[in-house]
């Protein structure tokens, strides 16, 4: 006879992407048996995609860590948590004392945003350390766009977002949400929010270098030169002036330095964009004049208009272009949210730049990080300030920053490394110490940032879908006690902190959905509780007037550094007589992968080879190669070989490779990762060749050679 297992059912966001869809997930026996979109859940209404499940995988997969590692030679061998911090905090301290405070450094990955321990606790260790050398994902990804938000509004977090469910026109450039599900736009579902676009007889026009997935569901694509987005946007705000298509009424009295704009663009003609962007200038002046027209439209880049030479220049054109169409901060464009937890009122400070530059090349900082393009050099040049001790959290550097190979080799030459981290991966098996944290079905979960940035305003607060393991340690858990034990070995005084859950229940209260803010009742955590599909707090609403975080209220149009960047823009994108010899490498992102982590699931890399390299079929013939052979690609810092497959859907002169993959490095343990191992890009990506204005990484337009 059958015995009847008793299952239970749990409700959960998927912390894996940035749509954060809400998941119901059966647990019998305490394991997972099933994954499943959340119906019920007010936001993403039961949408999931084939990630999901790595949530199971990763919680059974025999690969990750689940307690600490040292290690000895080429062998790891098991700590006891105890000794593990009293370790870790020696060797930090004895490296502090020796070699001051900038000697150790710190780098933070992406899924340290997904997990709000980390958000709410990782300082508490960090501030101790007081170091120059911060680094992050940032600096690979979305810089240009905080640094853009900083200078015109005052706070490096208060981005407008897109309303993409009232929007009439949407025009998205450097950017494949139907692969990605959507970034600096919490969207869950996008592909069905895109198809009601169409339904209310709304328009969806691309510009990439590729026909992306969400370039095929489009109604417009244009393909783009990779990297001339500046050139593009220019002719297009120049055309919203030279036309009088202007609509700015509504924000004229916030408006500062909208003169001096219309001046400095104005030799950016639709005319002189159009051979650098490959796209004709009637289709540019019709690009200004359709947004211009749309009741309300949308204009918006992402990562492939972030991570480009004119990254940031990019970024304050879409602002721009936004405020003039008179979209900005109105229903259908793009707006501020305003998120149950504020975190631009509760510790997450506005920012700075410039305070200081990186020791060799001296990039400058912003917000206390140096760009990650750097992080090789400081660790091999030596002087004072050299680093010495790196700290890792949720990162996979090695793989997911420029010239991954230098930093690969800059990494074994550190006197010490310490990782929180679940796997031995490219970048930790250079660690003395791993530190793996919980699963994240083991702890509970809060989305502090993603909630900031979603197309509606929503909260949603999930306890644990499975208990915590004996003598297991929570990221937040993991960065107390460390910095309890160094606090004390500085002689420093500091207060325990509260659990994320308090620390999270205490910014409710105080938030814009509080009784202190006028609310009838409050929304504390105690609510949220009992609303395990998320609460849904309303649609995205006009509130910029009071929102500027400058002192004077005012959105600065005009900010020196960007304004000077239109001569580096003149002189490198307009002016430069282009090479015809290389081809220009861009990225690609697949809805089975995310970034380097994913890859160590069978379910998610079963199938053919998807780290193959995009080729026009005349680049192909005009190189003498066959598709399907195998090519060495090669730039000025590294080479890689990897299959090539001819495609019409990308622009002549492009190839385009996924990154993330290259798990054949040796002392890896991601044994399923390791048989689909890959090249990783990063290999090709240069160090040197940065966007100037922000530090950023230029990962997309990369010249190459293909053999
Ligand atoms: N060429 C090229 N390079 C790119 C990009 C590109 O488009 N092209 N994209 C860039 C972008 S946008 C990003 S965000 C970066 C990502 O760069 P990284 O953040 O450096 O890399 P990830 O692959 O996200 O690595 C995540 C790490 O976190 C660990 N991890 C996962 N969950 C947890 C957790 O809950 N706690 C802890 N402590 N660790 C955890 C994983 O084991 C893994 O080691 O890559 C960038 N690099
Ligand atoms: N499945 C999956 N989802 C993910 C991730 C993942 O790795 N896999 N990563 C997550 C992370 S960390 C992030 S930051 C987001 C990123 O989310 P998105 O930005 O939506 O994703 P990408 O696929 O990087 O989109 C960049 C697009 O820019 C195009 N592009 C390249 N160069 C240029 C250029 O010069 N001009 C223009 N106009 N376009 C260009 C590329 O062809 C590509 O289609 O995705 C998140 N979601
Ligand atoms: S789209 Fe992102 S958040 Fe939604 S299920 Fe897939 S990985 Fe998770
Ligand atoms: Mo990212």
């Amino acid at each position: 006879m059958n015995k009847q297992i008793r299952s239970e059912t749990h409700f959960r966001a998927c912390n894996i992407c940035e749509a954060i869809c809400g998941l119901e997930i059966k647990v019998a026996d305490g394991k997972v048996i099933s994954i499943r979109g959340d119906k019920k859940d007010t936001f993403s209404r039961g949408h999931i995609c084939p990630k999901a499940y790595a949530l199971k995988d990763f919680q059974e997969d025999p690969d990750r860590l689940t307690r600490p590692v040292k290690r000895v030679g080429d062998e790891w061998q098991e700590l006891d948590w105890d000794e593990a911090f009293d370790l870790v905090v020696d060797r930090l301290a004895d490296i502090r004392d020796q070699h001051g405070r900038n000697a150790i450094a710190i780098y933070m990955g992406n899924p340290s945003s997904h997990n709000y321990g980390i958000v709410t606790h990782s300082n508490y260790l960090f501030r101790l350390l007081r170091t120059r050398n911060r680094y992050s994902a940032s600096s690979v990804d979305q810089l240009p766009v905080q640094l853009v938000a900083y200078l015109m509004y005052g706070h490096q977090f208060l981005l407008p977002i897109p309303d993409i469910d009232h929007t009439d026109y949407f025009l998205m450039l450097g950017a494949n949400p139907v692969a990605s599900n959507g970034s600096l736009m919490t969207v869950p579902d996008v592909t069905k929010r895109l198809a009601e676009l169409k339904q209310r007889a709304g328009k969806l026009v691309v510009i990439d270098p590729r026909r992306t997935e969400t370039a095929e569901i489009a109604d417009e694509h244009h393909f783009i030169r990779p990297g001339t987005d500046a050139a593009l946007l220019l002719g297009m705000l120049n055309t919203l002036f030279d036309e009088g298509l202007e609509d700015v009424n509504a924000l004229t009295h916030i408006l500062e330095g909208l003169e001096s704009v219309k001046l400095a663009i104005a030799p950016f003609t639709p005319e002189r964009a159009a051979p650098v962007t490959g796209i004709d200038a009637l289709n540019i002046r019709k690009l200004a004049r359709d947004l211009a027209a749309a009741k309300a439209g949308i204009c918006y880049g992402r990562m492939g208009v972030s991570t480009q030479a004119f990254g940031t220049l990019t970024q304050w054109l879409i602002q721009m272009i936004n405020i003039v169409t008179g979209n900005f901060d109105r229903e259908g464009g793009v707006l501020f949210t305003t998120p149950a937890l504020d975190l631009l009122k509760t510790g997450m400070g506005a920012g700075h730049f410039g305070a200081w530059g990186s020791r060799v090349s001296d990039r400058p900082e912003f917000s206390g990080e140096l760009p990650c393009a750097v992080m090789a050099e400081e660790m091999q040049t030596p002087g004072e300030g050299q680093i010495r001790a790196l700290f890792t959290v949720a990162g996979n550097p090695v793989l997911s920053t420029p010239n991954g190979a230098q930093l690969d080799e800059a990494l074994s030459g550190l006197e010490f490394m310490v990782c929180v981290d679940p796997y031995i991966n490219e970048t930790t098996r250079h660690a003395d110490v791993i530190l793996p944290p919980t699963a994240p079905l083991e702890h509970d979960h809060y989305d502090t940032l993603f909630n900031v940035l979603a197309v509606r305003n929503v909260a949603r607060y999930n306890p644990p879908v499975l208990p915590k393991p004996n003598d297991a340690r929570h990221d937040w858990e993991i960065f107390t006690e460390l910095g309890n034990r160094l606090a004390e070995r500085l002689s420093t005084e500091i207060d325990a902190p509260p659990t994320p859950a308090e620390i999270l229940d205490a910014g409710l209260t105080v938030g814009p959905y509080s009784k202190a803010a006028g609310h009838g009742s409050e929304l504390n955590l105690e609510k949220l509780r009992k609303h395990a599909h998320g609460l849904d707090l309303g649609p995205l609403k006009p509130s910029a007037v009071d929102r500027i975080w400058h002192e004077d209220g005012r959105i600065q149009c005009a900010p020196p550094e960007i304004l000077a960047d239109l001569d580096r823009a003149e002189a490198q994108l307009f002016g430069a007589e282009k090479s015809h010899d290389s081809l220009m490498l861009i990225g690609r992102r697949e809805i089975r992968s995310n970034n380097s982590w994913i890859h160590n699931f069978k379910r998610l890399v079963k199938g053919k080879n998807r780290c193959v390299l995009f080729m026009h079929p005349d680049d192909l013939a005009g190189h003498d190669l066959e598709d399907g052979q195998d090519v060495k690609v090669k730039s000025r810092v590294g080479e890689v070989v990897l299959p090539v497959q001819a495609t019409e859907g990308i622009m002549r002169g492009v190839v385009s490779m996924p990154h993330g993959w290259g798990h054949g490095r040796k002392g890896v343990r991601m044994s399923i990762a390791q048989a689909h191992a890959g090249v990783s890009m990063n290999d090709l990506v240069d160090d040197q060749a940065l966007d100037e204005l922000s530090g950023n990484a230029i990962l997309n337009g990369v010249p190459v050679t293909v053999h």
